[in-house]
């Protein structure tokens, strides 16, 4: 295992410590939406987010513990999206990472409730986590980041701009433009607020990996719709796979495979470039850009 994996593999451990101590057990009533809850939160991934949090830490001088509140948030928000995003009124989807979807093992109501719980409880560990920061300012800097990188402007945005789309062709520039909502928005929320947590932190840097997480935001979608395209997701049990994929507004059927690969290869190029500064304390950061666009899955 190479010392990047190992790294990956600790700080998922340190992850999944960090959710499953906040969330409440599946013994505490009512049992049924906490176990939904836990079901939902505990079940793998790649933990993407959270590493990115992880990676920005290493590169301020944060240690990891002061940022497991704000990666296990960001993880719970990722995972009420996923859970919400597989309803039968979306995605509707029967697989999630390989496992019945949270709606297919609970139900649809039971699901839907334990979206809106695991995004609850985000904002309660944000709002009460103290290692995080003991600046009120900051922690309203975070608050204000997330909610708004999720709302109607961000993720719930772009997910509304995805099933308007439904039918329809979208161009570049509106392609881009609900991916930066959906997807790209909660990338750069984990990047940006772990930048708001370390006491020294220059604007340029802020800037520097507000730029870098945008790219790398980016590319993540531009390679999802690759892997769709291709039907790699499809053996790392993922639902899309190639037949669906013909008919979504992907950058496989507006640009060709070619060309989506080698714009995700010059995003995560640009984004790259942008830690020129913060030197080889960014190496995990340029570990998981390029992780960006190698990944089967
Ligand atoms: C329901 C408000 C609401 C939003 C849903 C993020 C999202 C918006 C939907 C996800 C749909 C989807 C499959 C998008 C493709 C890219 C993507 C975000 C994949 C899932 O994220 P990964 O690859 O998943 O990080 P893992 O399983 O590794 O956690």
């Amino acid at each position: 295992m190479s010392s990047f994996e190992q790294w990956a593999q600790s700080c998922s451990q340190q992850l999944e410590n960090a959710i499953s101590k906040r969330l409440p057990s599946g013994e505490q009533f009512p049992q049924r939406l906490h176990q939904a809850m836990r079901y939902a939160a505990l079940n793998g991934g790649k933990h993407f987010r959270p590493l990115l949090i992880y990676a920005t830490a290493a590169a301020l001088d944060l240690p990891r513990e002061r940022v497991d509140s704000l990666a296990a948030a960001i993880e719970l928000i990722h995972a009420y999206s996923l859970v919400h995003d597989d309803l039968p009124a979306m995605d509707d989807d029967d697989l999630r990472r390989g496992k019945p979807t949270c709606h297919k093992a609970f139900d649809d109501a039971t699901a839907i409730l334990a979206g809106d719980a695991l995004q609850a409880l985000a904002f309660r560990i944000l709002s009460a986590d103290d290692a995080l920061t003991d600046d009120p300012a900051v922690r309203v800097r975070i608050i204000r980041h997330i909610s708004d990188a999720i709302g109607s402007h961000g993720m719930a945005g772009g997910q509304a701009i995805d099933l308007e789309s439904e039918g329809k062709s979208l161009n570049a520039a509106e392609l881009e433009a609900m991916h930066i909502h959906k997807t790209g928005a909660l990338i750069r929320a984990a990047v940006v607020t772990t930048a708001y947590c370390a006491p020294d932190v220059t604007r340029a840097q802020e800037e520097a990996l507000d730029h870098f997480a945008k790219c790398v935001g980016l590319a993540f979608q531009i390679h999802d719709d690759v892997l769709d395209e291709t039907g790699d997701a499809e053996e790392m049990g993922k639902t899309v796979g190639a037949d669906r994929a013909r008919d979504k507004n992907t950058y496989p059927n507006l640009f060709g495979l070619s060309e989506s690969r080698s714009m995700a290869r010059s995003l995560i190029d640009d984004a790259r470039a942008s830690l020129h500064d913060l030197g080889a304390k960014a190496e995990y950061l340029h570990l998981l850009a390029e992780f960006v666009i190698s990944r089967r899955g």
